[in-house]
């Protein structure tokens, strides 16, 4: 299956299909920069974003299952049409866990990569959530990574979802973590059955549990590891929403997929559309974006 992608999607030293077993392909988008992402056809999941200067600026756990049916451990989970645990599918919707179907590759002429991939409703998903859909992801690596959801309503009747992008970024140790632009702001905290509260705190850090949806927040937020002097920027757009999660110590040490003490090397800031489910009318069409970017500072 990668030979045919590589001859009818593959672009010489910047896009390569190969075959990882199980029904599953990875993706390898090569920049002239130097930086380089990877990504599976199972959940549209890129895995790895990394760049010369900064090296890997994505978290994925060293014992996450790679096989249909599971999500990936890290990386960037897309979450739909579901997220968490609340509703009729099982917990963050089944998108991450079906395999996607690649559709459209380019270079451009300022030399930025673009990978599309596609998922669709089937009789497995129509028997769980009964509504017909057309989900495009356009992934694009410059100088920065960028994430677009487009989802298309090809039913002929009204359906609502929620979503969200998962990403894992990885820290030196999450004690050096530092997030400008979150708050003040209303969040969800899941740790108290979704109460609802504050946080007037400019910089957030993480020393403890942490699952909260930050409600309407800017779409622009910086996250500093102050101890390698890195910034990571995530810029969003039709994602109103904010996810924070640290399983801490004793829930990451449940989580089978998670390496030894990995809650200590990373944590998640989802851009996401929870608190105002999206409803999407017949041929109507939702899009959305991440922007990640990285810096010294
Ligand atoms: O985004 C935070 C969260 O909803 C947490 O409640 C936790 O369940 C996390 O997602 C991971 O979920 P997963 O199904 O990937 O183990």
């Amino acid at each position: 299956m990668a030979n045919l992608l590589n001859e009818s999607l593959g672009i010489e030293n910047h896009i390569q299909f190969r075959d990882v077993g199980g029904g599953l392909l990875k993706a390898v988008l090569t920049h002239a920069s130097g930086a380089v992402i990877e990504l599976y056809n199972l959940g549209a999941h890129i895995s790895s974003w990394r760049t010369l200067e900064q090296g890997e600026l994505l978290f994925l756990s060293t014992t996450a299952e790679l096989r249909e049916g599971k999500a990936i451990r890290g990386g960037v989970p897309v979450i739909f049409p579901q997220f968490g645990p609340n509703g009729p599918l099982p917990s963050h919707g089944f998108a991450r866990s079906m395999l996607w179907s690649f559709q459209d590759s380019k270079l451009s002429e300022a030399g930025n990569l673009s990978l599309t991939l596609r998922l669709t409703d089937t009789a497995a998903t129509l028997k769980l959530w009964p509504h017909k859909f057309l989900f495009d992801l356009r992934i694009e690596l410059s100088s920065s990574l960028s994430v677009n959801l487009e989802i298309t309503n090809t039913g002929n009747s009204e359906f609502t979802f929620t979503t969200a992008l998962h990403t894992y970024f990885p820290l030196s140790d999450i004690s050096h973590l530092c997030i400008l632009g979150l708050g003040p702001a209303d969040f969800l905290d899941n740790t108290r059955g979704l109460l609802r509260t504050h946080d007037d705190r400019t910089e957030i850090s993480i020393g403890a549990e942490v699952d909260r949806i930050y409600l309407s927040t800017p779409d622009k937020a910086e996250m500093l590891d102050t101890q390698r002097r890195r910034k990571i920027v995530l810029e969003k757009h039709q994602l109103p929403d904010s996810v924070l999660w640290n399983p801490w110590k004793e829930k990451g040490a449940a989580l089978k997929d998670l390496e030894p003490d990995g809650y200590q090397r990373f944590f998640c800031l989802e851009a996401a559309a929870i608190e105002k489910p999206v409803v999407l009318a017949p041929a109507a069409v939702f899009r959305a974006e991440q922007i990640l970017s990285v810096s010294d500072f």
